[in-house]
Formats: C-alpha cells, sequence, structure tokens
C-alpha cells in the first residue's frame, strides 16, 4: 500500500537454483532495472558470491538476492550453499525463496538441487517458496496449443516434483520469460509479486513473518543429527565387521587346536 507517496510494504526475496538456469536474468527482469545482476550464456557460472539490489516493484519496496547456482562450474555444493546462507541469513530474513527451474526436460540433478536445498534449509523453507519456470518463450514456441499455461507443463513433470509444488508449495509456479520486454514482461512480474503478497498474507495469519535464523537452526540440528546418526551407524557397522572376522579367527583356531589334540591322542593311543 502507498501513502502520500511512501511506500509502506516491503519484502526480501532471492534467487535459488542451479546454474544457469536464469536466477540472475529473472532477478533484472523483476527489479526492471537493467543489468544489475550479472548474466549471461557462458560456458561456466556467472554468479560467484550474491549480490543484493532493491527497487520498488509493484508500489513496494523489494530487495532482491541474486545467489551463485548449485552445480556450479568451479564451486562445491557446500561452498555455494554457505555463500547463500551467509547472505540469506541477515536480519531479518527472507519473506520468499524464488526457486529457479528451466522450463524443459527434468533431470535428476534439478531434483537434486531442490533436495540440497531442502536439507540445508528445512522443511519450513516450503512455506516461503515460490517456483518460477524460466525460458516460457522455448515451451510456448514447442507447444501447438496456443496458450499452454504453466500448470500444463507442471502436469507433465515427474509426479514426485508435481506433487511437491502442488502440496508443499501450495501450487505457488509461475512462467517467466525473461525474454519478454515493456507490458507483457511487467504482467509477469505483477503475477509472480501478487502469488507472493498472497503467500506472505497466509504465512502472516499463521503468525510468520520471514524465513528466521530459527528455521535454519532447526535444519542445522536435523542435519548435525543426521550426520552423527550416519557415523553411528558406519561405527557400528565397523564394530559388527570386526566381531564377525575376530570369531571366525576364533573358530578357526579352535578348529586347528581340536585337529592338532586329535592328532596327538592318536598318536599316543598307537604307542
Ligand atoms: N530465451 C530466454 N533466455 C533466458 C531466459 N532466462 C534466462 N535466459 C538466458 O539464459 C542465460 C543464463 O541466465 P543467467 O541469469 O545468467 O543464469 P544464472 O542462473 O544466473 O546462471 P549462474 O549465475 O551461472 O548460475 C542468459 O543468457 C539469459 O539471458 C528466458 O526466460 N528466455
Ligand atoms: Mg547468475
Amino acid at each position: 500500500t502507498t501513502t502520500n507517496n511512501v511506500v509502506e510494504e516491503t519484502f526480501t526475496t532471492g534467487t535459488d537454483g542451479k546454474t544457469g538456469v536464469g536466477k540472475s536474468k529473472t532477478g533484472n527482469v523483476i527489479l526492471n532495472n537493467g543489468n544489475q545482476f550479472s548474466c549471461g550464456s557462458r560456458g561456466s557460472s556467472v554468479t560467484k558470491i550474491c549480490k543484493t539490489c532493491d527497487d520498488i516493484v509493484s508500489e513496494r519496496w523489494v530487495t532482491m538476492v541474486d545467489t551463485p547456482g548449485l552445480f556450479d562450474t568451479q564451486k562445491n555444493n557446500r561452498e555455494v550453499l554457505n555463500e547463500i546462507t551467509k547472505c540469506k541469513m541477515t536480519a531479518p530474513g527472507p519473506h520468499a525463496f524464488l526457486f529457479i527451474f528451466r522450463i524443459g526436460r527434468f533431470k535428476i540433478e534439478d531434483k537434486c538441487t531442490l533436495d540440497l536445498f531442502v536439507k540445508h534449509f528445512g522443511e519450513n523453507i516450503f512455506k516461503f517458496m515460490v517456483v518460477i519456470f524460466t525460458h516460457y518463450d522455448d515451451w510456448k514456441r514447442d507447444m501447438e496449443n496456443d496458450s499452454p499455461t504453466i500448470h500444463d507443463f507442471i502436469n507433465t513433470l515427474p509426479s514426485q516434483l508435481q506433487s511437491i509444488i502442488q502440496n508443499k508449495c501450495n501450487n505457488r509456479a509461475v512462467a517467466f520469460d525473461n525474454a519478454l520486454k515493456g507490458l507483457e514482461s511487467r504482467s509477469q512480474v505483477a503475477e509472480l509479486i501478487s502469488v507472493i503478497d498472497i503467500m506472505n498474507e497466509s504465512n502472516r495469519k499463521n503468525g510468520i513473518e520471514y524465513y528466521s535464523n530459527l528455521d535454519y537452526e532447526k535444519a542445522f540440528i536435523i542435519r548435525k543429527k543426521e550426520i552423527l546418526r550416519r557415523k553411528h551407524l558406519r561405527k557400528m557397522q565397523r564394530l559388527e565387521e570386526e566381531t564377525r572376522v575376530q570369531n571366525l579367527i576364533r573358530e578357526a583356531v579352535d578348529e586347528r587346536v581340536k585337529n592338532r589334540l586329535g592328532m596327538e591322542q592318536e598318536k599316543w593311543k598307537n604307542k
């Protein structure tokens, strides 16, 4: 809402996803202010560190964080997730996570990207997640039907991802054609902002404002517990293996001693 030209509403959001899917370009399109975030069609990952930029979009301040992508061509996923965390967890916390996929054939790496992200930030992240499918222009070109919707595309995805979008993200998915200009481009941004508004409104009703440090700490504890559980499991497996080998040795020794004794007894009997 605006009162006397003062923008009251404000929110922080960021682009996340695999490298090269169009995160930075989408950030630029949302902010409508040119090339704040470097993007490009290159053979290796473009965005290396997070960058924050803000502007008025649909009558509110939007702070946008552009992040590097997972499966970066040089950095490992742990380094990328740490870089995203450093930037995302600046107070108070993001109101939305824009998880970006490139429209097209869904690959194992796409699923891994989402899994890694959710493992790192915890299941609570779904409350703030909106999925954006970029390269909508490619999809439109390929379709015979004149006006395919993004939900037509979602119906073609593997059922696991369909279910995540429909159930965990409450069907919050928007298509972006980042090649569009002018009004057409702004109308897709307005659609996204209205999806975020509805999400924020519903979160506020449940007493949640943004993804907080507490959400992150909860996820951190779950991750640590999982690491400890796996370590414990490996230790138990090692112990079991050691005991099994020791028993085998003992059995073999017992067998040899028994045979030896038998032979000695035979010798005595025959004397
Ligand atoms: N035609 C078309 N091109 C797009 C679209 N979205 C992004 N691109 C192009 O895809 C290329 C990669 O986009 P980036 O925004 O750099 O991708 P990124 O996810 O930020 O990549 P990294 O920073 O390397 O992880 C650029 O050349 C963009 O112009 C889209 O919707 N349609
Ligand atoms: Mg980028």
